[in-house]
């Protein structure tokens, strides 16, 4: 790394300051409107691109979200606005085929339009250049890229909603034949291949984003950064940038393969000598089962794309709030790799049903259940960095603590499933759909409310309020286990997961289904409507917000040292870098923290040969 680090910024930014290395000059603004905020190659700019549009799709994605609800707990009777507009002759009644586009599009949007771009597109975009002192990506203009790579898959996915036969009816899992022969579902028509259409560009997307990721995180630390002085953020997202470069080409195969299959009759997934409805028997010659390898080999890894970097944000912000180090920061980061490098080998356990060998399903079962111990060190460092800690609920904090409590539940939840004989009896019933929401809405979702309390006031400088955002904290805290935990109940009764009307099973009516299912839908409907509030604090205080000044949790990573919001260059010199980010409450330091630029004070003792 370069001594340029002192190279002056010219005030606005104009002019090439002393720029003998590449990433130490000082581009000038543009100044034109489409360049500076449309197709800019500004990161802080791209991650409040994919901010927003990650917020539009979860409101839709909520919305079908309340759809399903209203179904299940009153089957086949008319619903609000939809009812009216599309089936009004139909006598009011949704198709049953559009509850398999329900929760096909809602898992679809929630997983790829919602909880990926926001983790790693918006704060990831956002936070890693000021968390490791760079002065932007490594590759800005393929950051663009990125980004507008995405509005041809929003366009995709939206499209598919009005073509013949509506969108894709074949679950976010996609598997073949369902999603193969056009002939299988109505939604299999070109809904289905909108739907391949509009995630490979997602992937196209993800793909630039890590490797933008991983080149800047390697090459563009200021002066003093080492690898192991990166908060848990920096570390989560690189490690999550890996992850993504290596499992995303194995998806892209796999949906090149099946829009191969339906648009000009390759048989990659299609076995030989199959009818389908009236249509002339397949020639075939391929198999079913390898879809489901392609697509969980790519899928069972993202699911730690969909909650490692929440881990990561969510480990400053507990260390933050507690005014302590991190506990444990080096088994954190192994821990993190640990998770990512298993995460590889355990893509089977979503098959454990499709007839695979015994002995395969035994492997399969035994990597997932040793993923539970860096999971359970991740846990027990949260806790340890809680306790004895003069901890500040703010309500990021909030946030981030119900993160940890909820993956604790997604977490055993997840034991049961991995374990083969218990998974006979609950694949493919509402435990599972607890488990996802434990852990993609308790965990994922909660992390991102954590975020982006806590990273606001740096984007927009203004704060949220605090007041509304506890309001907002625990109403949906309360209405998401209202909604969520009676799931593991009903699953257990064995309610099928997918089925637009679970009183067609006499098992079912006597259980006390029906109560549980109307007690989860107002649950849902309560815990839709608390994020109003949430829409209404993030959208006024960007405007009436209280003015937040450059450090208001007085945090010690580097984003706290420019200002709120940064400078197009983020930092007038780059910082240079003592020490890791934890240094809270060092004895001898003037205040109860310790920024990165600062060094340790004479006299204060040596740092923790685990922590350094
Ligand atoms: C108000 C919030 C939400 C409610 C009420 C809700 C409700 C539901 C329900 C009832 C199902 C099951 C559909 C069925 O099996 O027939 C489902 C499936 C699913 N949800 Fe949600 N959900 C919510 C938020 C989320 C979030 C935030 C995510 C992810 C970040 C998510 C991801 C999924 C996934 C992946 C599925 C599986 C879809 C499938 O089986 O193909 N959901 N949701
Ligand atoms: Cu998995």
């Amino acid at each position: 790394m370069s001594t340029t680090h002192t190279a002056d910024a010219h005030g606005n930014g104009h002019g090439h300051g002393s720029d003998d290395h590449g990433h130490d000059h000082i581009h000038a603004q543009p100044t034109n409107f489409l360049r500076r905020y449309v197709f800019s190659e500004d990161h802080k700019v791209i991650g409040i691109q994919f901010l927003f549009s990650s917020l539009i799709f979860f409101v839709l994605g909520g919305l079908m979200a309340m759809a399903i609800r209203w179904q299940l707990a009153w089957p086949w009777s008319p619903m609000p606005i939809l009812s009216q507009t599309l089936w009004a002759n139909q006598g009011y009644r949704m198709p049953p085929e559009f509850y398999n586009k329900l929760f096909t599009m809602h898992g679809t949007v929630m997983i790829f339009f919602v909880i990926v771009p926001i983790l790693s597109g918006a704060f990831g975009n956002y936070l890693i250049p000021l968390m490791i002192g760079a002065r932007d990506m490594a590759f800005p203009k393929l950051n663009m890229f990125s980004y507008w790579a995405m509005p041809f898959s929003f366009v995709a996915i939206l499209n598919s909603f009005v073509v013949e036969g509506g969108s894709a009816e074949a679950g976010w899992t996609s598997y073949p034949p369902l999603s193969s022969f056009l002939q299988s579902t109505v939604g299999s028509l070109s809904g289905q291949t909108w739907w391949l259409v509009g995630l490979l560009f997602a992937g196209i997307s993800s793909l630039m984003g890590s490797i933008n990721y991983i080149t800047t995180i390697i090459m563009l630390r200021s002066p003093g950064m080492r690898m192991f002085r990166m908060p848990m953020t920096v570390w989560a997202l690189f490690i999550t940038a890996l992850l993504q470069a290596f499992a995303l080409p194995v998806l892209t195969s796999a949906l090149v393969m099946q829009l191969l299959d339906r648009t000009i009759g390759t048989n990659f997934f299609s076995p030989a000598n199959w009818v389908v409805g009236n249509g002339p028997e397949k020639v075939g010659g391929g198999q079913t089962i390898l879809w489901q390898h392609l697509f969980w080999f790519y899928s069972h890894p993202a699911v730690y794309i969909m909650i490692l970097p929440a881990m990561g944000m969510v480990s400053d912000i507990i260390s933050t709030f507690s005014r302590k180090p991190l506990f444990g920061y080096k088994p954190m980061v192994f821990a993190t790799a640990a998770i990512a490098g298993l995460g590889f080998i355990v893509w089977g356990h979503h098959m454990f049903q499709s007839g695979m060998n015994p002995a395969l399903g035994a492997t399969f079962m035994l990597s997932t259940m040793m993923i539970a111990l860096p999971s359970a060190i991740k846990v027990f460092n949260w806790l340890g960095t809680m306790w004895g800690g003069r901890v500040q609920f703010t309500t990021a904090m909030l946030n981030a603590i119900a993160f940890v409590a909820m993956f604790i539940i997604g977490g055993l939840s997840g034991i049961f499933m991995a374990a083969t004989p218990v998974d006979m009896h609950i694949h493919d019933t509402y435990f599972i759909v607890a488990h996802i929401h434990y852990v993609l809405f308790g965990g994922s979702t909660f992390g991102v409310f954590a975020a982006i309390y806590y990273w606001y006031p740096k984007m927009f400088g203004r704060l949220m309020d605090e007041r509304l955002g506890k309001i907002h904290f625990l109403l949906s805290f309360i209405f998401f286990n209202g909604t969520f935990f009676l799931m593991h109940i009903v699953g257990m009764h064995g309610h099928p997961r997918r089925i637009a009307d679970p009183l067609i099973y006499g098992y079912l009516n006597n259980a006390g289904i029906t109560g549980m299912n109307k007690f989860m839908t107002y649950s849902a409907f309560a815990l839709g409507l608390s994020q109003i509030i949430f829409a209404w604090n993030f959208f006024y205080s960007l405007v009436g917000g209280e003015k937040a000044g450059p450090n208001p949790w007085k945090a010690n990573s580097l984003e706290w040292t420019t200002t709120s919001p940064p400078p197009y260059y983020n930092f007038e010199t780059l910082p240079t870098v003592y020490h890791p980010a934890y240094e809270f409450s060092v004895p001898g330091a003037a205040a109860d923290f310790l920024p990165q630029t600062e060094p340790m004070p004479a006299d204060a003792p040596p740092l923790d040969p685990v922590m350094a």
